[in-house]
């Protein structure tokens, strides 16, 4: 594939070599006993076998419709079997799905189709009062698969023919591309190789004691990485155990979903769950079965991890990972201490970890840098992104995370804060200069700076200081009004900003780029 760049040969035969890729790819990740329940989606049940069958025949239904090995196809689908469905058939003909979020619009759907230069878009019907299908009309895709009523396009359920033979793509090439947090004006790509992938979700799986009697629930968005691969659903069918889909983390749907199903585990964010923490005080539901919550996507505060075993019942093990790659878990035998106050240690023994100052020299032990690193599965290039890549990958390969860390002793990450310009809303990741680039084109905004302010429930929300034109001073738009004004532009709702302030000026660091640090200060 082209836009992809691959790891130095010395590299690749280290990690082939000491084990870390094998020659498996992900069509092949369904390893259960075929009479076993693989998932369960609604109230759907299949089989290791059933979903085998319907996936192939799917990949079927895809090949006869035009899409090919080396093809690029967006996936916007929520918590359905429809997604398990799609993302299966695709990887095992070669296609690599797109994995856009079911939050994410027109803004950030075109770009990728355009990016991509995508031949297909799956969807599902709506969410909420947004009909996906209308949005579908004017995207620049050959072909529109819809999960439910295809309207003038086809359904997924139609994509159903019979098996044919086709290439096993080669466990080198991509295999799927996920979506970025972004720090830049425009989402990046990130290519993941079959191999590093299968490696990425086994090697977690291990990590996290899933075996053939895991029952994992899925409350996060499928799409995204900690759902998907860390071990999530994909690790799941790779140790043979049983999936099952719930459409969101609200306790009032997970909870029942955790009694019904009898579930050992799950991934949440911090949000999710302090709710949960919350919520099990007073629910009725049996959660005796979850063994393993695992929480990341942004920090848990120590005292809040330390509650997890006492009132939910079961061990709390904190993740921070990254769709680029890296992905550093509390093991299941690590003292409270390290699980509490800890992000965890790296997956795998050839992660390269570096903790760098702002010229780029290693800290001294224990002292706070920028977290560098490289290995087995973390990419070394987005996708056709190549000057992003010169700024966000050291000479030697090194993924720049932006994230602040310091490392302990025992080899354990504490995440200290971030340097690249994100605001983390509990997990979703906003990019300021992205959600600045929106704001600017408000005939009102003369100029934007938008920066995160500490929240009690989310860690972070957003806050758009803005300079007026003279000419909207006298009626400057309300926080509704901008709101609107995105939601025309086709932006995610999770990138709207949840505050607005409106400044004269704002304040600059010495080299003349506005400072964040200032204006954050300002709100505190
Ligand atoms: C996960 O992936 P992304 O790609 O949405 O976001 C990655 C970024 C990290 O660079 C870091 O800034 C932040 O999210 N983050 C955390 C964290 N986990 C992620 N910050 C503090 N503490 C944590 N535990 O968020 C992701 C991917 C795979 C597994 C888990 C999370």
């Amino acid at each position: 594939m082209d836009g992809f760049t691959p790891w130095p040969a010395d590299l690749e035969a280290r990690y082939k070599a000491e084990g870390h890729w094998k020659d498996r790819v992900l069509g092949d990740v369904l390893r259960g006993d075929p009479d076993r329940v693989a998932l369960v989606a609604g109230d759907d049940r299949l089989t290791y076998a059933d979903l085998d069958r319907r996936a192939e025949r799917t990949a079927a239904g895809f090949l006869r419709l035009g899409v090919r090995a080396g093809d690029r196809v967006v996936v916007q689908l929520p918590n359905t079997a429809g997604f398990v469905m799609a993302f299966l058939a695709l990887v095992r003909i070669g296609a690599a799905p797109v994995l856009a979020l079911p939050a994410h619009r027109e803004s950030e759907i075109r770009y990728l189709c355009e990016l991509a230069e995508a031949r297909a878009y799956v969807c599902g019907e709506t969410d909420g009062d947004f009909d996906y299908r209308a949005m579908a009309r004017t995207l620049p895709v050959e072909h529109v698969v819809v999960d439910g009523d295809a309207q003038e396009f086809t359904a997924l359920a139609d994509l159903d023919a019979e098996p044919v033979e086709h290439p096993r793509p080669d466990p080198s090439d991509v295999g799927v591309l996920l979506l970025s947090g972004g720090t830049t004006g425009l989402p990046k790509l990130i290519p993941r190789t079959h191999r590093d992938y299968v490696y990425n979700l086994e090697a977690s799986a291990e990590v996290c004691g899933f075996t053939r009697d895991t029952v994992y629930l899925v409350v996060l968005p499928a799409a995204h990485n900690f759902a998907l691969a860390c071990p999530g659903l994909l690790g799941v069918f790779a140790t043979g155990g049983t999936v099952v889909l719930a459409p969101s983390g609200s306790p009032d749907e997970a909870f029942p979903l955790i009694e019904r199903e009898s579930a050992t585990a799950c991934a949440v964010v911090p949000p999710i769950a302090l709710l949960w923490l919350d919520a099990a005080t007073w629910s009725d539901d049996d959660l005796s079965s979850l063994e393993l919550l695992q929480v990341g996507g942004a920090k848990l505060a120590a005292e809040r991890a330390a509650e997890v075993p006492g009132v939910l019942g079961c061990r709390v093990q904190q993740v921070f990972g990254m769709a680029e790659g890296l992905l550093n878990f509390t093991r299941l035998d690590d003292p409270p201490e390290l699980v509490e106050r800890t992000q965890g240690r790296p997956l795998s023994p050839a992660d390269e970890i570096r903790v760098v100052d702002a010229d780029g020299r290693t800290v001294a032990p224990g002292e706070v840098g920028e977290l560098l690193t490289r290995g087995p599965y973390t990419l070394r290039g987005y996708y056709r992104a190549p000057a992003h890549n010169a700024r966000a990958f050291t000479p030697d390969g090194y993924y720049r995370t932006g994230d602040l860390v310091r490392q302990l002793p025992s080899g354990h990450l504490i995440v200290e804060g971030r340097e690249k310009d994100q605001i983390n809303r509990g997990g979703d990741k906003v990019s300021a200069e992205e959600l600045e680039d929106h704001l600017l084109a408000h005939p009102a905004i003369h100029d934007a700076a938008v920066v995160g302010v500490p929240d009690p429930m989310m860690g972070e929300r957003t806050c758009a200081f803005l300079i007026l034109r003279d000419a909207a001073k006298a009626a400057p738009p309300t926080l509704r009004d901008i709101k609107d004004f995105l939601r025309d532009r086709g932006l995610a709702a999770y990138k709207w900003p949840d505050r607005l302030e409106t400044a004269d000026a704002f304040p600059r660091t010495p080299v003349g780029k506005v400072s964040k640090k200032a204006l954050a200060a300002d709100l505190t």
